[in-house]
């Protein structure tokens, strides 16, 4: 009898085992529910806030395509109608909003935070500061570059593959130090805060969000 329960013994176990790795691969979470949660509004003079439902002190932005703030300071135009770009509230990286952006069909996409009313704002200031955003891009988006507009016409892009950008799923918090771009931008006269577009290779419909854009002094 104790024989037969030692021969038994490997067949049960094995029995036990298969029944927790198959309990263990058909667990899943269940969605969380969507809630508003109140955000502390934080105020730093450091931080110059471009988009952002945390930070307070930037100046007001309209989105062309979805509302009309004639007292808006930056506008936010869409390229050639070249993506959408949408307030969401799923996942945002912070505060309770985030934008998405899909990029349509056709040959490149592009968007920007231009100044407006007037079309100039002087940031001196931030010459030893960063740009900072945080950036989620679907799996299989394309690569992108952001764009800082100075003096009138001077288009400073830089790509982002150096900095941390990957289209992963994941929210990547990116910071690139002002004076990394070229050519170097005249603080005295800024045109556009962020610009982002396709950078060496356009996907069409690649879906990117973005959240929390900032210009830092440190
Ligand atoms: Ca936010």
């Amino acid at each position: 009898m104790k024989r037969k329960s030692l021969i038994l013994l490997p067949a049960i176990l094995a029995i036990l085992l298969a029944g927790c790795a198959k309990a263990e691969t058909t667990v899943k979470e269940s969605p969380k529910p969507q809630e508003k949660k109140p955000v502390e509004i934080k105020n730093d003079p450091n931080v110059f806030p471009i988009y952002s439902d945390v930070y307070s002190g930037g100046l007001e932005v309209e989105f062309s395509h979805l509302e009309s703030k004639p007292s808006a300071k930056v506008r936010v135009y869409i390229w050639e109608g070249t993506c959408s770009v949408k307030k969401v509230d799923e996942d945002p990286f912070a505060g309770n909003e985030c934008l998405s952006i899909v990029a349509k069909v056709g040959t490149w996409f592009g968007f920007g935070f231009h100044k407006v009313n007037p079309g100039s704002q002087n940031m001196e200031g931030f010459e030893k500061g960063h740009l900072k955003f945080a950036i989620k891009a679907a799996p299989g988006a394309g690569d992108v570059k952001v764009l800082i507009k100075h003096s009138y016409s001077t288009e400073s892009w830089l790509n982002l593959d150096d900095y941390g950008f990957k289209a992963d799923n994941q929210w990547h918090q990116i910071s690139i130090p002002l004076s990394d771009f070229i050519p170097a931008v005249n603080f005295k006269d800024v045109n556009i805060f962020f610009g982002m577009a396709q950078g060496k290779k356009f996907v069409p419909g690649s879906k990117y969000w973005l959240d929390e854009i900032y210009w830092t002094k440190d």
